[in-house]
């Protein structure tokens, strides 16, 4: 089968021809049938030897749809021809946190070789790729696997990011969601779904403003000096009770801590290597609580599936054959991917 393999860091992944992998003890084989393309896919490609405690070669691909083909002996819980999503971060299985199905927050994350599928481990830009244990894999219901894949990534990240807030998103609320891109869209999805709160976009794109239009944003405003100012004006003047920024870049932080109500949330959401001064006195906003949130459990990947299947979440995708996996590369780098780029293995 056909694989999209990192075989040396600090070159790009090669298209190579490896053995379809036979599943044994409690594994699934899943024949893949769409592997979401995110930016995590570019650190891991552009990492420096060393950087990542992943061990070379691995296929990558981490956000997969796809239909169970074989069992080893001993899996349960799925069947032959069933459509699932793949829950990616795979944790040691055995700690407190992977024992519910916290795996994003496995309690040996730091003696590990890998984050989970196409993270150090094999993943889905492949024909085939195997999963440790049915306990990774979700129903898709009735969803195609274009539109599955991504809720296992960019779906589960921003409704766990939204879970996380969700207790300050009451009527009469106001969120700003920084970057209107794959995990944005769908978080503000998410918020319209979910929260009666106002929501308002922010992006540096006219495309992606439109996006947030279509995904339900009660305004949206591009990136410049004065957005704080229209921001504020447009969330009633008190600030935002919460912001999501999915960027993560020092200019991205210092808008939301500038727009934070006392006592409002922020989750960095985003890589984009910004940092935050905390300190006491300081000049955050009083009574701010910041969180991390990285990726999301398997129970909430579950719900972001159904959610989908209810008709809420539709996923803004650009397809792209998985031998043009160097061109989709190269335009998300370059910001050029409308939504979230999907593989389909050819
Ligand atoms: C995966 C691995 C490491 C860092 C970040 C990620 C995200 O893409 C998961 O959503
Ligand atoms: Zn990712
Ligand atoms: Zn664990």
């Amino acid at each position: 089968m056909r694989a999209l393999r990192l075989t040396a860091w600090g070159d790009p992944p090669a298209l190579i021809d490896v053995e379809q992998p036979v599943p044994h003890g409690a594994e699934v084989l899943l024949r893949v049938e769409a592997t979401g393309l995110c930016h995590s896919d570019l650190h891991v490609i552009d990492a420096a030897a060393g950087a990542l405690p992943y061990r070379l070669p691995f296929t990558l691909g981490h956000e997969v749809a796809g239909l169970v083909a074989a069992l080893g002996p001993d899996a349960e819980g799925v069947r032959v021809g069933e459509r699932v999503v793949l829950y990616g971060p795979w944790g040691c299985g055995t700690c407190g946190r992977c024992a519910v199905g916290w795996d994003n927050y496995c309690d040996r994350r730091g003696t590990l070789h890998w984050h989970g599928a196409g993270l150090g481990r094999d993943g889905g830009m492949a024909g085939y790729t195997l999963v440790p244990s049915a306990r990774h894999l979700v129903p898709a219901g009735d969803l195609t696997a274009e539109q599955a894949a991504p809720l296992s990534d960019a779906g589960l990240t921003s409704y766990h990011a939204v879970a996380g807030l969700r207790h300050t998103l009451g009527e009469g609320s106001t969120t700003v969601v920084i970057g209107i891109g794959g995990l944005g869209h769908l978080a503000v999805r998410i918020l319209r779904a979910t929260t009666a709160s106002r929501v308002l976009a922010v992006d540096v794109r006219e495309e992606a403003l439109a996006l947030a239009d279509r995904s339900g944003a009660d305004f949206g405003t591009l990136m410049r000096a004065d957005t704080a100012r229209v921001l504020r004006a447009r969330g009633g003047g008190a600030g935002a009770d919460a912001v999501l920024d999915f960027v993560g870049t020092a200019e991205t932080l210092e808008l939301a801590t500038g727009i934070l109500r006392p006592g409002g949330e922020l989750a960095l959401v985003g890589s984009g290597g910004g940092g935050l001064t905390v300190s006491k006195p300081g000049t955050q906003p009083p009574g701010f609580r910041l969180s991390l949130p990285f990726w999301g459990p398997r129970p909430q990947l579950a719900e972001v599936v159904a959610l989908a299947g209810s008709g809420a979440l539709p996923v803004e995708t650009e397809r792209f054959p998985l031998s043009a996996a160097p061109e989709a590369i190269d335009r998300l780098r370059r910001g050029q991917v409308r939504g979230r780029a999907v593989l389909v293995p050819d």
